[in-house]
Parts: structure tokens; sequence; C-alpha cells
């Protein structure tokens, strides 16, 4: 079955939202295989986001994601990757839809409340980045 990474970001956990999102994930029937919580250090944040470096947001993205405890959660479900992609809604809160995690929990394009891996070899690659070989 398919899988993907979660990223509960620091403005969610610092809103006590942590288990609506949860709440949100399991209604809509995907499985949690693994679930940690953790504080991203610039040198993970930096192999995390590696695609971005040298972008005009990357900094602003660092601080913003090693600013606080973040929760990381792998999911399991048929077509994971699309479906909960489309749960979180678009990048920029401005665009996503009603209903959507970020539509409901997103600060701002930064503080957009949660990262979810966007094809299942990325998905692939950032489970081991956060959660190895556990
Ligand atoms: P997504 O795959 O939806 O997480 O979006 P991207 O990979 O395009 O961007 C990664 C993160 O960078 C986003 F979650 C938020 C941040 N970002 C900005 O802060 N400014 C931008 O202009 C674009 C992205």
């Amino acid at each position: 079955m398919e899988q993907t990474l979660l990223l509960i970001k620091p403005n969610v956990v610092r809103k006590n939202k942590i288990g609506a999102v949860i709440s949100i994930l399991e209604d809509r029937g995907l499985l949690i295989k693994k679930m940690r919580m953790l504080i991203m250090t610039k040198e993970l944040a930096g192999k995390f986001y590696a695609v971005h470096t040298g972008k005009d947001f990357y900094n602003r993205l660092v601080e913003f994601m090693t600013s606080g405890p973040i929760v990381a959660i792998v999911l399991e479900h048929d077509n994971c990757v699309a479906y909960v992609r489309e749960i979180i809604g678009n990048t920029n809160p401005e665009k996503a839809a009603e209903g959507t995690i970020r539509k409901l929990y997103a600060d701002s394009l930064t503080e957009n409340a949660v990262h979810a891996s966007d094809s299942p070899d990325n998905a692939k690659i950032e489970i081991g980045i956060i959660f190895g070989e556990d």
C-alpha cells in the first residue's frame, strides 16, 4: 500500500491543533503507520528542503521549520500521495479549497500548517530522512 510523509508544522503545534489535524486525516480513512514529535535542526531542514536551496523564501522557510516542535506522520492509503495532497490543499492558503487543512490552519504561505510529499519517490526519500531505518 502507498505511503506518504506528512509534517504538522510549528504554527499548528503552537495553536494546539495537532489533534484537529490528525482527526481530519483519520476521518478520511488514512492509516497512521508511524508518528514522532521532533524539533528540526538547521541541518535536517537543509536536507529536507534541499531542492529549495538558494530560493528567496529558503531562509524564511528554514527559520520557521526549526522554530519549534513538529509532528511527523507516515500515512498509508490507496493512492496515498495524491489523496493527502488533496486533503491538505494548495501550498498557498489563499488558493486552498474550503475544508482543506491549509485553508483551516495555515497562517501564511510559509506558515502553511502542514507538509505532504509530492510524489511516491519523494515520499520514500522524506520518510527515510525523518524516520531513518526504524
Ligand atoms: P509544497 O509541496 O506544497 O509543500 O510546496 P513547495 O515544495 O513548493 O514549497 C515548500 C514550502 O516552502 C511550502 F510549504 C512553503 C514554503 N514556500 C514559501 O515560503 N514561499 C514560496 O513562495 C513558496 C513556498
